[in-house]
This record gives structure tokens, sequence and C-alpha cells, in this order.
């Protein structure tokens, strides 16, 4: 029976659930939805997932949405056993704790960090001021003591494995919660003071079979990202999307942005600089 996932590359639990997928050399359809644009919002995709959020999985006629719910299912269903925290029930029970305290914690990256520095870049009505950018820092540095005290150091009676929950192999905690964490640093988007325990814990992650490849579209739009912020900073002329050379698996598509950005101009909205229309 096909399966198929919906969701986008640069959104953090599918990306989790995907690269979980990838490396489980596990077939799938992928279906892109932009969530910047309304794509979980349309009729059609809430019949689908009246969660209106992406990802969501299909699988028959079995339909699910959350990330981590989806991340769990794929794990149960073709005993991926080792993600889920291997036979040990206390270890799963931990891998468990850790996904029930994953949206009111690490998912505060993309909340407060991630999606309004995307947004200062893409809408000129909502720029990442410095005021959001201090706050940003701010978030940053809470999150990385949170998760190093709570989460890092050894949980169990067997030490620290490097690990979520003190664990010695990877699981999809450790998926869920380094896109979060590491898209801050990807992007560049804030300095903040990072704790040394969650870098370390980021290089391990990092080294992940796939990792490279599941990144990719955050990759291009780090670029841009980056792109704009010197730009901004050299106060040139900016040509937003440019630089955006999309492939068939990741990013925001030229017509998505096109409609995103229709009838606004992409400006600088710190110091008020030259602006231009976005050509692409
Ligand atoms: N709790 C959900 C959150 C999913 C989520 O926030 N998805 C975003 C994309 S990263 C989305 O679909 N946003 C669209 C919207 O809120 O309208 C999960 O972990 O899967």
């Amino acid at each position: 029976m096909a399966l198929t996932i919906y969701g986008h590359w640069v959104s953090q639990p599918a990306r989790a659930c995907l690269w979980l997928m990838r490396l489980n050399d596990k077939a799938f359809n992928f279906e892109k939805v932009e969530p910047l644009l309304g794509g979980t919002r349309t009729p059609e995709y809430k019949s689908l997932f009246p969660t209106g959020k992406a990802p969501g999985l299909v699988d028959g006629d079995f339909k699910l949405s959350e990330g981590t719910a989806i991340a769990t299912y794929m794990c149960e269903k073709e005993n991926w056993t080792k993600w889920l925290g291997g036979e040990c029930l206390q270890s799963r029970a931990l891998v468990n704790s850790y996904l029930s305290s994953h949206h009111t914690t690490s998912r505060n990256i993309t909340m407060k960090v991630f999606h309004p520095a995307m947004m200062g870049v893409l809408n000129q009505e909502t720029p990442f001021t410095e005021e959001l950018r201090d706050k940003a820092g701010k978030v940053m540095e809470r999150e990385n003591k949170k998760f190093a005290d709570t989460w890092l150091p050894g949980l169990g009676s067997r030490g620290y494995g490097g690990f979520v929950a003190g664990l010695h192999e990877p699981t999809i905690a450790d998926l869920f919660a380094y896109c979060e964490f590491a898209q801050a640093k990807q992007m560049g988007i804030v300095g903040g003071k990072w704790d040394k325990r969650v870098e370390e814990w980021m290089d391990r992650v990092q080294r992940i079979e796939h990792h490279d490849d599941v990144h990719r579209s955050l990759f291009k739009l780090r670029d841009v990202y980056l792109a704009n912020e010197e730009k901004r900073k050299q106060k040139w002329e900016m040509k937003v999307f440019e630089a955006m050379d999309f492939d068939e698996e990741g990013g925001l598509e030229r017509d998505g942005v096109e409609t995103l950005l229709k009838g606004k101009r992409i400006l600088d909205a710190y110091d008020g600089i030259e602006t231009s229309y976005v050509t692409l």
C-alpha cells in the first residue's frame, strides 16, 4: 500500500521524519506542501489532516499528523526498534519523555528564532528587528541550557552515551531535537552563547548518515538568508530571491515565492534604505 508523506524539507518535524525514512531506506511518495504559503490550510489539505500542519502521513486509508507520532508509527510498523530506544523499556520511555516535552521546549527555537528571522527576510511587514534578534538570542540560550541540563546527562545507570536521554545510540528524539537546534547555527541567525554540551551533541548527530542530503534545502535557504543579511549591511539594493536555485525536492519554489511576495516590496526595514521589486 502506498505510503505518502506530505511536508517540506525546510519544516523541522517533516525533516526529522524524512531523515528517518532515508536512514531506513524506506520508499515513499513525497507531496510537497508550502506551509508559508498556506498550503496546509487549504480545504483539501485539511480534509486529510484537520490539524492543518505539516508533516502528514497517508498509509493506505490511514492518515496521521504530528511529526513525532508519524516517526513513532513508522518505527513501530517497520520494526525500526533502535530508533525508538531499542528493546529496553526504560530507554524507550525516556525517548517518549523527550518527545512529549519537545513541543514546549526545543520547538520554541522554530517559533521564536527561525520563524521570525525567516519572515524578516521574506516579508517586509515583519522585519527581524534588533529587539527580535535579542529575544531570539535569549531563547537560544535558555533552550540550550534546558536541553543540556535535562537531556544530555546520563539518565540511567549506564552513564552518558552521548545522545538524548544519555543513550548510547541516536533515536528519533535526537532527530527531532537536532532539527530544531541546528538550524539556528546552520542559518547563522543568532550568535548567542552555545552550551558546549549541546555543541558536542550536535557534532555527533551531524555525523548521522544522510545529514547533508536532508538539510540541502535549509542550506540553500541559508545562502539566501546570509546573502540578504550581507546586502542589508552593505546597503545594497536587495533582490532577495535572485540567488535561489531550486531542485526537485526542496526549498521554496519560484512560483510560491512569487505568490508570497506578490505586490510586495522587499526593503531594508531596519534602515529604510533603497528598496526594489523582486524579480524572479
Ligand atoms: N506539532 C506539529 C507542528 C508542525 C508544524 O508546526 N508544522 C508547520 C511547518 S514546520 C506548519 O505546518 N505550519 C503551518 C501553519 O501553522 O499554518 C509537529 O510537530 O508535527
